[in-house]
């Protein structure tokens, strides 16, 4: 049996843990079997509980640009640790990543940290519609914002894969507030606007979408957005919590161009420790407690320890900002050692690219919104998914994910992967 001790573990876990887990997508309900556990991780690797060795293509699920147990990181944390590790009063590194996170990132001037992408993303909402003094919020069908009420009407991540895109526990009168448009669908936006005129506090997107698999937008939508928000005086909320600090220093607004109203962060922000974070430009964030009347708080927010691991991996990144060309280097190798691997065995797919962020969809159309990629065989996505977990390659467990490449990953494990694929197939 290879997966004896993790076996063991997931069993004994469900008896004190709702599925065994602390987040839904990590129990393989999407895929079948049953998870494994994880005793540690070095650069590219992870190593499981029954001693097996992993390619890993989810770093944490984007946090670890540079791969796991990145030195620097891990002896600032060690470091911040013995002089203690919390204290619910201000601290100097919490104003050293904030004035890093504000020179690197276009178009804000002030940024408030939490602990989760979550919290970002409903804090921003809540910063929106108190600013606009407007209700109502539009997000996009797959598109996934975390788990706060206001955004699980056909989210994207976890809640697609478990087939019940409006959770129960979300109150009709929550539900009314968030408005439905379709990825790249600007005139379903256009028609919401205007059957929502003066209604509208904000439009909230992935600009680059990754949790339906990664979408990418057309220009005439994004830009498209920029204009309709500025248009109609509702702000363009961009949720960068996986694209931020992983396409480039400036994220999604560096790399498509458009300046958004308010940025979300979360993931490598924090180096692989819980860290949330929003920003805008000063005026927009005059409105926030305790400067204006916009409340929103938190006990471990800015904590030092999450701040030193943050501030470690961007200082890393500002440093070496070739690593987003190493790491899209790396990603297109991938990209077009499975794509001909998959042709010459006869396999209908999909699979789409940017950047750093990727996803295999088996599917004959382009997936260009959540209704394509939902076409995705998941059958064939399980097969691969095994098939790979078997030869040591661990890809996310769904097909409503991205994969995020690490720079720790080699050309030889890229092409170990690419063979792992045809062994699959
Ligand atoms: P967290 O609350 O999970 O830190 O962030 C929520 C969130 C917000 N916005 C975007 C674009 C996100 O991708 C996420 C979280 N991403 C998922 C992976 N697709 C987290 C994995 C999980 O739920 O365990």
């Amino acid at each position: 049996m290879r997966y004896e001790r993790s076996s063991a573990l997931f069993a004994e876990a469900q008896k004190y843990i709702p599925g065994g887990v602390n987040s839904p997508v990590r129990a393989f309900k999407a895929v079948g079997g049953e998870p494994i556990f994880i005793k540690g991780a070095k650069g590219a690797y992870l190593y499981d509980e029954d001693g097996h060795q992993y390619i890993d293509y989810i770093s944490s699920w984007g946090p670890l640009l540079f791969g796991h147990a990145h030195e620097p990181v891990i002896k600032a944390v060690v470091e911040k640790a013995k002089k203690g590790t919390s204290f619910g009063i201000p601290t100097e590194i919490e104003t050293e990543l904030a004035k890093l996170a504000v020179k690197m990132v276009p178009n804000i001037d002030k940024i408030r940290f939490v602990n989760s992408g979550t919290e970002a993303c409903m804090s921003a909402v809540r910063l929106a519609r108190g600013y606009t003094g407007k209700d109502k919020i539009i997000k996009f069908a797959g598109c996934y914002h975390g788990h706060s009420d206001a955004f699980l009407i056909q989210a994207g991540s976890g809640a697609v894969t478990f087939g019940s895109p409006n959770s129960p526990g979300v109150t009709q009168g929550t539900a009314k507030d968030t408005l439905l448009a379709n990825y790249n669908d600007l005139d379903g936006v256009r028609a919401l606007v205007k059957a929502n005129q003066g209604k509208i506090a904000a439009i909230i997107i992935e600009p680059v979408a990754g949790n339906m698999g990664c979408i990418i937008p057309t220009k005439e939508f994004i830009h498209g957005l920029r204009e309709l928000c500025t248009q109609e005086g509702i702000l363009l909320l961009f949720d960068e919590v996986m694209t931020g600090f992983r396409l480039a220093k400036g994220g999604a607004q560096e790399v498509l161009g458009i300046d958004a109203d308010i940025v979300m962060f979360g993931k490598v922000i924090g180096g692989g420790l819980p860290v949330g974070a929003f920003a805008a430009r000063a005026e927009i964030m005059a409105h926030l407690a305790p400067e204006g009347p916009v409340y929103q708080a938190g006990t471990l927010s800015g904590n030092p320890l999450a701040m030193a691991a943050g501030l470690a991996m961007l200082t890393e990144i500002d440093k070496q900002p070739e690593v987003f060309e190493s790491i899209t280097k790396k990603t297109e190798h991938l990209h077009n050692g499975i794509a001909k691997v998959l042709t010459e065995k006869g396999i209908v797919h999909q699979i789409n690219r940017f950047g750093s962020m990727v996803s295999v969809h088996f599917c004959e159309d382009p997936v260009v919104d959540f209704a394509s990629s939902a076409k995705g065989n998941n059958d064939t996505f399980k097969k691969y998914f095994h098939g790979m977990l078997d030869q040591g390659i661990y890809l996310p467990p769904s097909a409503f994910e991205s994969y995020f490449l690490n720079d720790a990953i080699s050309y030889d494990d890229l092409d170990r992967t690419v063979a792992a694929v045809k062994n699959t197939f």
